[in-house]
């Protein structure tokens, strides 16, 4: 996954549907695989060529509030590749937290990953 290396903390952001565990397809929705459907940060950064722009950190792209910047632990928009951002990541810039708030509750059967594919795609 080289495009971790083109976001802030890109190899170390929280999965929010794993408490302690790092989501390492970012522009996924699936954790893991990165053919899965993308979420809406990876069209906003496909869109920013697949760069961390400005704009791209300033950019609420799963409006959930925070910027993604402020997700990733660049909340200044200082970051440039290869630099320690200035903080840890404490949000994941693709998925909206409420969105997870309503899916907490699923069977044994269903995973909290399938659940967010089924949210996006009634979207
Ligand atoms: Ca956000």
């Amino acid at each position: 996954m080289l495009y971790q290396n083109n976001i802030p903390n890109g190899n170390s952001v929280p999965d929010p549907c794993n408490s302690g565990g790092t989501w390492a397809a970012v522009g996924h929705y699936d954790p893991k695989v990165g053919s899965a459907l993308t979420n809406k940060f990876a069209k906003d950064f496909a869109a920013a060529g697949h760069t961390w722009t400005r704009e791209l950190c300033m950019k609420d792209s799963d409006e959930d509030t925070y910027t993604n910047g402020q997700e990733l632990g660049d909340p200044n928009c200082n970051w440039t590749p290869g630099n320690q951002p200035e903080r840890a990541a404490f949000g994941h810039p693709g998925i909206y937290n409420l969105q997870l708030k309503s899916i907490k509750k699923f069977s044994s059967s269903e995973s909290c990953v399938r659940k967010l594919d089924i949210l996006i795609s009634n979207k």
